[in-house]
């Protein structure tokens, strides 16, 4: 899909989005917005800057006023945060959210809680694409919100139809959910049928695998990301590239 300016803006003509992400193996931020436009075919130029050990705030900030990733630039205007991101790109493709009232409502409150709450998950199954990991335990907190999210994403499936989340098309809101159907793959959380065929779904998907092979391929590790896990269990199986080095 490719965008024109509308008459009147800036830039008259084609224009290109600029998608700053880190690394794919880990970023899980970043995942959402890269999928959703290589999903909805929303063209960009990716950036990918590797994160970078106790030097990444200093390095994201070249780029990004935040330092954290995802950071959209389109001409002059930069966009912070996967939810503006992702907001940003609605005014321009409608395809983003839902297009019935009820179900946008429904799909804009579920990726508004995955951005502000589920931190037992995001804290204790960090994404890691390329391994399978096995948890030293499973607290009751954590299972707790794996039992919480795995509901929302049921009623989504149920209420409206699927094969996604929100019904027939891929929106943000699967896009939101990605990085936790990663995280269920990589700590191998049990999936009822339901959400199983819609992980097998979302796991067809071009730009997932594209995003999951250029994950495993990369030879990169961060040393607070590995330091991390290494707290947490045993790496059962790592299928990333072999290491050619390692931010200090
Ligand atoms: N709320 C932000 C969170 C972004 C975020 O935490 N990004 C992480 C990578 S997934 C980051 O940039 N970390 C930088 C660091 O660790 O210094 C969003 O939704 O984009």
């Amino acid at each position: 899909m490719q965008r024109i300016k509308l008459k009147g803006s800036k830039v008259q003509g084609v224009s290109m989005y600029k998608l700053y992400i880190g690394n794919k193996n880990y970023s899980s931020w970043s995942f959402r917005p890269w999928l959703l436009m290589k999903t909805l075919g929303i063209e960009f130029e990716e950036v990918l800057v590797p994160f970078a050990g106790s030097n990444t705030a200093a390095q994201f900030k070249a780029f990004s006023p935040s330092s954290l990733v995802p950071c959209l630039h389109d001409y002059k205007v930069v966009v912070n945060d996967s939810l503006a991101i992702i907001e940003y790109l609605a005014e321009e493709y409608q395809q983003v959210w839902p297009q019935e009232k009820r179900t946008r409502a429904w799909a804009r409150s579920a990726c508004a809680q995955m951005h502000s709450g589920f931190f037992e998950i995001r804290n204790q199954c960090p994404m890691n694409c390329g391994i399978t990991f096995k948890l030293n335990d499973i607290s009751a907190a954590l299972a707790a919100d794996i039992e919480k999210v795995q509901a929302l994403l049921e009623y989504g499936l149920q209420q409206f139809g699927g094969p996604f989340l929100a019904g027939n098309h891929f929106t943000a809101v699967d896009a939101f959910y990605a990085p936790v159907l990663s995280r269920f793959k990589t700590y191998q959380i049990e999936l009822s049928p339901i959400l199983k065929a819609y992980s097998d779904k979302i796991e067809s998907l071009v730009s997932w695998q594209t995003w999951y092979q250029q994950a495993i391929a990369e030879t990169f590790r961060d040393d607070p990301h590995e330091a991390e896990l290494a707290t947490l269990g045993t790496i059962i199986e790592d299928r990333r590239a072999i290491v050619e080095q390692s931010a200090g």
